[in-house]
């Protein structure tokens, strides 16, 4: 654990697991205890990092380029958000942060999960999240959630079918998302003290719950 700074919390899962929901929740529970909270997210976070972000959900690319961008825009958000903010004192909540990359590009596109731990340490040395919540949940419950999601979507848009909006990776399919999954258990288990598994399947409330009890423990 980070000690005499703020903490670092990152919020994991298969697409419609349901951190985004959670997120907004959560980062509300800590500014009640009179903490100030920074919300971010990843791919992104900054203004070149949302502009990186736009180019990888975006174009077709080589696995390597889609990875070494992931990680140019995740030392952008450390140098000019995440550190800066732990520094001084405000606990940070990133949607997303480097287990995914072990999940979606090591897991979902199969790359040799040491070549991504070999840009882990150039990026960021030994920082790592003092807590991580995996919001877990079987594949076929995402995709019926995101289902849901977009049709909400579609009813205010233009009237341009759901799938033309789906990014690079929601247009993946369950295979693809079952090894994601698999790449997120995987890495839980292997830092079961930083890592904590949520069951994402049981109803908002209880999520909210543990999520409460998680926050009063640290
Ligand atoms: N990516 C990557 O490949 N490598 C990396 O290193 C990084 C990212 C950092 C963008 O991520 C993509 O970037 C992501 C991986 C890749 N692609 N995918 N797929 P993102 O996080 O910005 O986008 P996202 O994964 O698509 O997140 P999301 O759209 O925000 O989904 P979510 O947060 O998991 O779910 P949600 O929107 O909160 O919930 C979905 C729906 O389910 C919604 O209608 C909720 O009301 C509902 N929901 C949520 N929880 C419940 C419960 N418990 N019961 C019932 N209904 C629920």
């Amino acid at each position: 654990m980070n000690q005499g700074r703020g903490k670092f919390i990152t919020l994991e899962g298969v697409d419609g697991a349901g951190k985004s929901t959670h997120l907004a929740w959560l980062a509300e529970r800590v500014r009640q205890r009179d903490i100030e909270v920074v919300v971010t997210r990843e791919p992104g976070g900054t203004p070149l990092g949302e502009q990186l972000r736009t180019l990888v959900l975006g174009e077709p690319m080589h696995i390597e380029t889609e990875t070494l961008l992931m990680f140019a825009a995740r030392r952008e958000h450390l140098e000019r958000v995440i550190y800066p903010s732990l520094a001084a004192g405000k606990w940070v909540i990133s949607d997303r942060f480097t287990d995914a990359t072990f999940a979606y590009q090591g897991g979902g596109r199969e790359m040799d999960p040491r070549r991504i731990e070999t840009l882990e340490t150039w990026v960021q040395g030994e920082f790592q999240p003092d807590l991580t919540l995996v919001f877990d949940v079987p594949t076929d419950v995402a995709a019926r959630r995101r289902g849901a999601r977009d049709l909400e979507g579609e009813s205010t848009s233009s009237g341009a079918p759901a799938q033309a909006s789906r990014d690079r990776f929601e247009q993946q399919n369950r295979a693809f998302f079952e090894r994601v999954r698999d790449g997120y258990l995987r890495r839980a288990a292997q830092f079961p003290q930083r890592m904590k598994i949520l069951d994402a399947n049981r109803p908002l409330a209880d999520i909210q719950v543990i999520l409460e009890n998680i926050v009063s423990s640290i």
